[in-house]
Parts: structure tokens; C-alpha cells; sequence
């Protein structure tokens, strides 16, 4: 790049970002967008592990692809125009990728965010950096921010704060500061008693940083753009000195202002140690006080207290602009950034149609919730697999008596044996090697009018019948002069002579148990009526179910006549059908499975094949 050494960061500087860090990377897109910038400063990310891909990030409203790339020799040759990484790897891989990145001369600066880096692994970064004329920020940092142009990884915290510092475009002022968060606080003082921060790089707490205080004094020294120096220290370690020394040398000519955070340490009665790693006084020299006093004397604009600092920058700033070294630009209309979607709905500022509704049940308090009843409740109450499908499907809990019909109603339609057409699907799709869900639907998908699922429709069709006062003779009589069957009657093999058990338990449990039966006494007379021509056209398995059913909705005073008619015009019966026969299903595919059943292939002798309704080859030549 041709960016002069002093001034490493401008408006066009693309960086790598080495470590999977979207929400950094966001926030420095936002940045950039809020800047006004043409192209994200963040050109890509390196990640050496899942595989070279592609992430997709916000640029303002639109969105915008970033690559990850697994090797930084891929991403440098892909990108020649990056100069700067943005390190986000920890304090155990941080040493190792580092040292792998100097070997890219095309990175000129480095900003390491981990913490708790080994201090030897620091010192031996920055010796080689040195020799490489890298920069490095950090360890232990959130990096800095050139405001206008680039921000480093979280510099400058969220986007309110941004645009309140007015961090989207460039002010007169470089700083320097230990830390990320005293930073945020300069950025902020700064834009209220200045014309804002032109650059600001926290240096990080370790006792090793690869740059330090002097060395970015030194380049806003040299950078023409930058009118005034702000030097945060604080007690431990003797980088201020340094600074003392360029003033005192003349290297550092620019209004400086200063102070050292750590004055309350001489309240204690032994050495404090603040949160940073480097902020302790291992001697008096260390101490804020003594750093204080030595910036005054050596000409620094050093406050009395830090509550004056923002009048001391102030008076200072006040001074250059009347002098004409600062000419304040006019202000431009902060930018508008677009709020994340999921921060304002958290903030209550937006709202959005749902595009479900949902009714049931609730997962996303500390407790699973079926129709409000805690899933501890339906256990300890015992309400069994019969109150789970009331409160599921009914959103209530039935009487007892109901909700045992139920479970028996799951447990008789369970199976009833491998010929029937949905166990046959099942058998026939597991032997074609399918797994168990595609087996199940396989199954599943028979039940029908005419095999298992005639439930909605006999009820439909017996209270409908019953309700407009039809005779069971004639019922039986006006569907035969429809030409239809009615549904719940007849069975392939349970006749009169040949009872199907099940029904009778049904009854006998219905006659027992439910408060009345009415529609199920109407069906019975029709079963006389039809099995007086045929002795298999019984009320089957199907059809009990479905009258009794309707018994159940209609008179167990947990519906209103209204919800008892839905639930059957919008086809619930058919469901226990569905649900208790899964269980068998599922039996057949693992049985099949466990027999280690080989493919079926249907023999040819038991299908009649016949071609001669196909026209003949000859007859379509000549029609053509
Ligand atoms: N006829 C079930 O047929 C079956 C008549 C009828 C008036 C009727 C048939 C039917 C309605 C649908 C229904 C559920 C196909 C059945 C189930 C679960 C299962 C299964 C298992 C399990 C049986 C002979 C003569 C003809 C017909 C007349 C027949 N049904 N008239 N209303 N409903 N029922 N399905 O035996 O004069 O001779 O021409 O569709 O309720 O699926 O175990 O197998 O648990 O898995 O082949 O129990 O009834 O009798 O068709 O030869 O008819 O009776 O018009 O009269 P079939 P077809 P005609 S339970």
C-alpha cells in the first residue's frame, strides 16, 4: 500500500479477520457503512478448520459475502490488497498464527484481541514484528479505531455509541490508552467538548504491549491531520516516561494532554493491583501521582483531577481552534444504520406479523408446556398417554373415563396383523432396505377410506343421518340409492358369525363408562339392517370407534356442540387410527429387520398381466 508509515489505517484499509467472529465482523461492517466507506473494511476471514466456505453479513440493508478461508497463504493471494489482520485467536493459538502471519510481508499491522497471552510468547511477537516492521496492537485489547475510516474487531462498542461519539467520521484528536473501555469514554468526552477522535488505539493492560503509548504519539506526531495528542496512562509500568522524554526532546511537539488513571491507589495501605495485568506501581516512579506530576512539569496539559479532564481538553482544543490550527468541518447528518432485527424487537421498538400461530404447546419457558400444563404437572398428576392427546389435540383435559377411551382406542387399532394393507406397505418397503420412518409412512400412507380411515367419515355419516331423522333402514336404504358405502360398515374378514373382539370391547366399555351412547345404539340398529343382506357388513372396528367418539364429544359436557362438530369436520377421528396403528407399523419394520427379511418381489403367477386392450404398433403406423 502506499499509506504513509504513520498513518496505517485510512479509509480504504481492508483487513483479514482470523477466527469465526460474526458479530465483530457486523460491527465492523456496520462501521464502515455508517462512514460512508465503498467497500467492507473486512476483505475476509481465516479459519483453518470446516472447510473453506462462505458467510453472509449485512452491509446496511443489504447483504454482502464474505469467504472464510482455511489458510492465510489462500486469503493473501486472494486478497493482495489486505494489509491488516484482526486476530481474534486465543491466548493458546494466538502465538502460532501470529508468527505464521508475519511471514506475509503484505501485513503491515496486526491487532491481537486474546487475553492472558504468555508474556514470553508476547515478547518474542514483538521482537520479530520489529524486525518485519509490522505494528501490533494488543494482546489484550479490543484494538482502537480510526474514526471515518477503520475500526479494529469491537472498538468503539455498539453502533448508538458510535454514532453518539460521532465515530463515523474523523475528528482532530489522537489518543492513546491502556484500555478499551477508558476508550470509549475519551471517544464520548471527546466528541462533546472537541470536534471528535481522529484516531484512538487502546494498547492493551499487558506488561508486554507490541506498541505502545510512544509509538502511536509518535505517528500523529507526523501525521499533518492529527492537531492534538491525548495520552491516557495509568499507574504501573514507566511508558509515560517515554512520551516525557519526546516532549521534553522536541520529538513531540502538539498540544498534549494527559493523565493517569490510578491516583486512588495511595488510599490503600499496600500496592493495588487494578484489573489490568501492567497496572501495578512496582515502584514510586509507577505511581499515577508521581506519572501526574512529571507530565505537568515537562509541559503536558495535565488536569487536576480526572472529573477535569473534559475542560482541560476543552481549553486546549478551544486554543488550536482559535489559532486556525483546527478549522471545525461542518457537520454532516449522522447516518442511519439499520437496527438488528433481533436488538430492537428486544428493545420493544418494532413489530412483525407472526407468520404461525401456534396453540398447543410451548417450549421456550423453563418448563415444556402441553396446552399450559407443565410436562412436571402431567406427570405428576399421571395424566397418561390418553390426557396428553386431550390436552394436545383438545387443548383441555377430558373426564377420566374419556381420556381412558382414548388409550384404549391407541391400544386395540395398535395392529392387527401383517396382512392388512398398511402393515403389508410397511413389510414390503422394509425389505426394499428402506429405513424405519420411510417404512412407517409407507404404511402409513394406505390408510384410507377403505382401510383404516373411514372414521371421519362414519361419523359424519352416521350423525348426519341420525340428526336429519333417518330410520337406520332408511339410511342403509338412501346410501345404496347413492350408490355409496357407508363408512364404518363391513369387513374383509370379521362377520356376524366371526365377531371382531375389539368392537365388543368397545361397547361394552361405551355401554359402562360413558354418560350416554346414543349415536353408537343408532349405528347397532344399522348393523342389524346391513348384516340382515350380508353377514360381514358389521359395524366395524372403524366405524364403533368413530360413533362412540361422536358420543363422547357430544355428551361429555368438555364440548360445545359446535367444537364436536368441527373436530369432526376437520378429520380427528382418523388420527387415533393413525396413532395407535404407528405402533404397529413400527413393530412390523423392526420385525422384518430383525429377521433380516430379504427383498420381495411379488411372483409373477399371482398377477394376472394382460396387453390386449394396447394397441397394436401396426394400427398407430397407420394412423400417422
Ligand atoms: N358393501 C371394508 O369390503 C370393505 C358396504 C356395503 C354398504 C358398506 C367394505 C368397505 C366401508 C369402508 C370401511 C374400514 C372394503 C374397514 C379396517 C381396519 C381393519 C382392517 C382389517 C384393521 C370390505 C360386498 C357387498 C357388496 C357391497 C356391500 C360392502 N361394504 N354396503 N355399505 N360399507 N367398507 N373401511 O368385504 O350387493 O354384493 O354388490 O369399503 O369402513 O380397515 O383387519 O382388514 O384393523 O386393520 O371386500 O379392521 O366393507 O366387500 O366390497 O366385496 O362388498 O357388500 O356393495 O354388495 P369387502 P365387498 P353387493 S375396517
Amino acid at each position: 500500500s502506499n499509506r504513509p508509515a504513520y498513518r496505517p489505517f485510512d479509509a480504504q484499509t481492508r483487513s483479514f479477520v482470523y477466527g469465526l467472529q460474526p458479530r465483530a465482523i457486523q460491527g465492523m461492517l456496520d462501521f464502515d457503512y455508517s462512514c460512508g466507506r465503498n467497500t467492507p473494511s473486512v476483505a475476509a476471514m481465516i479459519y483453518p478448520f470446516g472447510g473453506h466456505h462462505i458467510q453472509k453479513f449485512y452491509w446496511g440493508t443489504k447483504e454482502t459475502l464474505l469467504p472464510v478461508y482455511t489458510s492465510l497463504e489462500e486469503a493473501a493471494g486472494k486478497h493482495p490488497e489486505v494489509d491488516c489482520m484482526v486476530n481474534f485467536a486465543s491466548s493458546r493459538s494466538v502465538y502460532s498464527s501470529t508468527l505464521e502471519v508475519l511471514n506475509f510481508p503484505q501485513i503491515k499491522s496486526i491487532a491481537l484481541i486474546a487475553e492472558g497471552v504468555p508474556e514470553r510468547h508476547a515478547r518474542e511477537i514483538l521482537h520479530l514484528a520489529q524486525e518485519k516492521g509490522v505494528l501490533i496492537i494488543g494482546p489484550a485489547t479490543v484494538g482502537g479505531i480510526k474514526p471515518g475510516c477503520f475500526r479494529i474487531g469491537n472498538s468503539g462498542g455498539m453502533m448508538d455509541n458510535i454514532i453518539a461519539s460521532k465515530l463515523y467520521r474523523p475528528g482532530s484528536i489522537g489518543y492513546v490508552s491502556k484500555s478499551g473501555g477508558m476508550s470509549n469514554e475519551l471517544n464520548n468526552i471527546l466528541s462533546l467538548v472537541t470536534n471528535g477522535t481522529y484516531e484512538g488505539i487502546a494498547i492493551g493492560g499487558d506488561r508486554y504491549p507490541g506498541s505502545t503509548f510512544i509509538d502511536h504519539l509518535l505517528r500523529y506526531e507526523a501525521d499533518p491531520d492529527c492537531k492534538m495528542l491525548v495520552l491516557l496512562g495509568e499507574v504501573g509500568g514507566i511508558e509515560e516516561y517515554r512520551v516525557i522524554e519526546a516532549v521534553r526532546s522536541g520529538k513531540i511537539k502538539k498540544p498534549i494532554v494527559a493523565w493517569a488513571i490510578g491516583t486512588c491507589a495511595k488510599m490503600f495501605t499496600t500496592e493495588v493491583q487494578f484489573g489490568h495485568a501492567g497496572s501495578m506501581a512496582n515502584s514510586d516512579l509507577e505511581t499515577a501521582d508521581a506519572k501526574n506530576t512529571a507530565m505537568k512539569a515537562a509541559g503536558f496539559v495535565v488536569p487536576d483531577t480526572f472529573e477535569d479532564l473534559p475542560t482541560a481538553l476543552k481549553e486546549t482544543y478551544d486554543a488550536l481552534v482559535q489559532s486556525g490550527t483546527i478549522v471545525p468541518q461542518p457537520e454532516r447528518e449522522p447516518p442511519v444504520i439499520p437496527m438488528d432485527y433481533k436488538w430492537a424487537q428486544e428493545l420493544g421498538m418494532i413489530r412483525k406479523p407472526a407468520a404461525f400461530i401456534s396453540t398447543i404447546s410451548d417450549e421456550r419457558g423453563q418448563e415444556l408446556m402441553y396446552a399450559g400444563m407443565p410436562i412436571s404437572d402431567v406427570f405428576r398428576e399421571d395424566i397418561g398417554l390418553g390426557g396428553v392427546v386431550s390436552l394436545l389435540w383438545f387443548k383441555r383435559r377430558l373426564p377420566p373415563w374419556a381420556s381412558k377411551f382414548i388409550e384404549m382406542v391407541l391400544m386395540l387399532t395398535a395392529d392387527h396383523g401383517p396382512a392388512v394393507s398398511g402393515a403389508m406397505n410397511t413389510i414390503v418397503a422394509t425389505r426394499a432396505g428402506k429405513d424405519l420412518i420411510s417404512s412407517l409412512a409407507s404404511g402409513l400412507l394406505t390408510i384410507g377410506s377403505r382401510f383404516g380411515g373411514a372414521l371421519d367419515e362414519a361419523a359424519s355419516m352416521f350423525s348426519n343421518a341420525r340428526d336429519v331423522g333417518l330410520t337406520p333402514r332408511e339410511f342403509v336404504n338412501e346410501s345404496r340409492k347413492a350408490n355409496k358405502l357407508i363408512s364404518g360398515i363391513g369387513h374383509k374378514i370379521k362377520s356376524v358369525n366371526n365377531p371382531d373382539q375389539r368392537v365388543e370391547l368397545v361397547k361394552s366399555y361405551v355401554r359402562k363408562n360413558f354418560p350416554s351412547h346414543s349415536l353408537l345404539d343408532y349405528a347397532l340398529a344399522v348393523e342389524t339392517v346391513t348384516t340382515a343382506k350380508k353377514d360381514t357388513l358389521i359395524l366395524n372396528v372403524d366405524g364403533c370407534i368413530a360413533v362412540c367418539f361422536v358420543d363422547l364429544l357430544r355428551d361429555s359436557g368438555a364440548f360445545t356442540r359446535e367444537e364436536a362438530d368441527e373436530y369432526i369436520k376437520i378429520g380427528t377421528l382418523n388420527g387415533l387410527f393413525v396413532l395407535g396403528r404407528s405402533i404397529g407399523f413400527i413393530g412390523h419394520h423392526l420385525d422384518q429387520k430383525r429377521l433380516r427379511a430379504p427383498l420381495y418381489r411379488h411372483p409373477a403367477d399371482d398377477i394376472f398381466i394382460s396387453m390386449k386392450d394396447v394397441m397394436e404398433p401396426r394400427v398407430i403406423a397407420k394412423m400417422q
